[in-house]
């Protein structure tokens, strides 16, 4: 193990070399030894998006806006790290759906799910979860999300996707926070009359806690707490909750960790304030939601101990502390939840998931289960089949040792960034990164915009986040030689810029 770590690291340091002019990666050719099922690089055939792509949108264009659309791909034959477009175009494949695909493309352990026949009821009746289960539902959980639950959680509710999954959350949290105020006693008949059109006290004035830069979803009580851009949230009516600032911290966390202490002490202080201040307004902070990286808001990153001391202050103050890991969660950051990370004594309350769960969903503490029928329900609560493939998925990361591969790759990810942000310090700054959760900033929005589209006909799929930041979002299966891969085009991409 040490040794094979040793030859690792030896020749990353030997990939990483750079032939003095022109400076071009000059990486080991992308050995596959391992059998593998995907392609052996990216090939390009026109620019992205390519004439069929164009057409396609033409044709979309008449039935939806298509406007945030990128290109059509042909998923029957994307493969592994590899998504093909409608032209052809096979690209090494970065961003991975907004970070949602866990084992690549056509992974044949997923095939084979749809394959066995024994699968085929659960793939043509959708049940009504939360009223007629099928039989093998509690196994299938089981085997599937309880197998990974957070420290301190036994209860998982599925949900559809990862709005649907916080809001509902969110309502958990609501209706624990009342439960307690009333001593868990029955509502009045006054709550459950005015309760019905939208009154006091049956819809008590309570808040969620969100930070400046989160992103927790579009739906309505989600969108209260999401304050990434402007475009999500203009014209939609909001709630008046608290925003705490998040930290800005300086990058790498470990050159810079007094500075950063102050201003995570400055923004801690703030959350208490505004704990505070929002009970003396008469609207309580029931619960306080945070990412254990901001993702959408542009990869910000707080340092372990922050989480540490805000889940102290939700606890302090009685509000329940709400770990979005949706974009985080599964594996990408080496962990298979991020929050695993900081090694809370007392876990989180809720722990929310969707995208490479499969399922969307959220884990709880026992005491935020809902005591009637019908307070967290919709008609599908999930859907069955995302169950079948997440315990295939499981499997694979757990026999394909996947979270060290992560481990792997991520650190060749983060060390190639540090020295391409050496090397092109008017381009880039701040590489960070957790596991293959790593991001760069770019010198302002319009080179970033354009480093992303020259990379992409270049063969690489890269996503942005924040204002000027890039995200790298792999799936688990990256591995070190796709690194190797990724860093070189993306240094050819960089060369292009004066
Ligand atoms: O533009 C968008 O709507 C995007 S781009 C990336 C996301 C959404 N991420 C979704 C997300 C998330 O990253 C976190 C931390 N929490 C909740 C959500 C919402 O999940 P979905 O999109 O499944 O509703």
């Amino acid at each position: 193990m040490a040794s094979n770590l040793l030859s690792r690291t030896l020749s990353l340091q030997h990939s990483l070399r750079l032939s003095a002019l022109g400076y071009r990666y000059v990486t080991q050719a992308a050995t596959n030894s391992v059998e593998e099922f995907e392609y052996d690089g990216p090939s390009m055939k026109t620019e992205v998006p390519g004439p069929k792509s164009r057409e396609l949108t033409k044709q979309l264009g008449q039935i939806q806006n298509v406007t945030a659309l990128n290109f059509f791909c042909d998923y029957e034959a994307s493969r592994g790290n590899y998504l093909v477009d409608a032209d052809g175009n096979r690209m090494l494949d970065v961003y991975t759906q907004i970070a949602s695909i866990p084992i690549g493309y056509n992974h044949p352990a997923l095939l084979n799910v749809m394959v066995n026949r024994h699968n085929l009821s659960a793939f043509v009746n959708r049940p009504a979860l939360g009223m007629l289960p099928p039989k093998n539902f509690p196994e299938k959980l089981a085997e599937g999300l309880l197998s990974v639950a957070p420290r301190g959680m036994s209860r998982v509710q599925t949900m559809a996707c990862g709005s649907c999954s916080n809001e509902n959350a969110y309502k958990a949290i609501f209706i624990w926070y009342r439960s307690k105020q009333r001593g868990h006693k029955e509502p009045t008949s006054e709550e459950l009359r005015s309760s019905v059109v939208n009154q006091v006290p049956g819809c008590p004035d309570l808040s969620i806690l969100s930070f400046m830069g989160g992103f927790h979803g579009r739906t309505l009580g989600c969108l209260a707490t999401t304050h990434t851009k402007a475009i999500q949230k203009l014209d939609v009516p909001s709630f008046d909750w608290p925003i705490a600032p998040f930290p800005k911290l300086r990058y790498p966390l470990e050159e810079f960790v007094r500075e950063n202490a102050q201003e995570e002490a400055r923004c801690l202080e703030e959350v208490e304030d505004l704990i505070v201040k929002w009970g003396q307004k008469g609207r309580p902070v029931a619960g306080i939601v945070i990412e254990p990286i901001q993702a959408e808001g542009g990869d910000n990153h707080a340092s372990f101990d922050f989480y540490r001391k805000l889940r102290e202050i939700a606890r302090k103050h009685g509000c329940a502390f709400h770990v979005d890991e949706v974009q985080t969660g599964g594996g990408a950051t080496g962990k298979f939840w991020a929050h695993e990370h900081w090694g809370l004594d007392d876990p989180a309350d809720i722990v929310s998931f969707s995208k490479k769960m499969l399922t969307g969903g959220y884990y709880h503490k026992d005491d935020l289960m809902p005591d009637k029928p019908f307070r967290i329900f919709n008609t599908w609560m999930g859907d069955q089949t995302k169950n079948l493939f997440l315990v295939e998925v499981l499997n694979v990361i757990k026999t394909e040792r996947l979270l060290e591969q992560v481990q792997r790759s991520g650190h060749i990810m983060l060390q190639g960034l540090y020295e391409l942000q050496a090397h092109y310090p008017h381009l880039l700054s701040a590489a960070r990164g957790l596991g293959t959760f790593c991001a760069i900033d770019v010198k302002d929005e319009a080179t970033r915009n354009s480093l992303i589209l020259k990379a992409r006909n270049k063969g690489v799929v890269l996503g942005g986040c924040g204002e000027r930041s890039i995200r790298f979002r792999p799936a688990l299966v990256f591995k070190e030689h796709h690194a190797h891969l990724f860093l070189n085009i993306f240094n050819d991409a960089l060369a292009e810029f004066k």
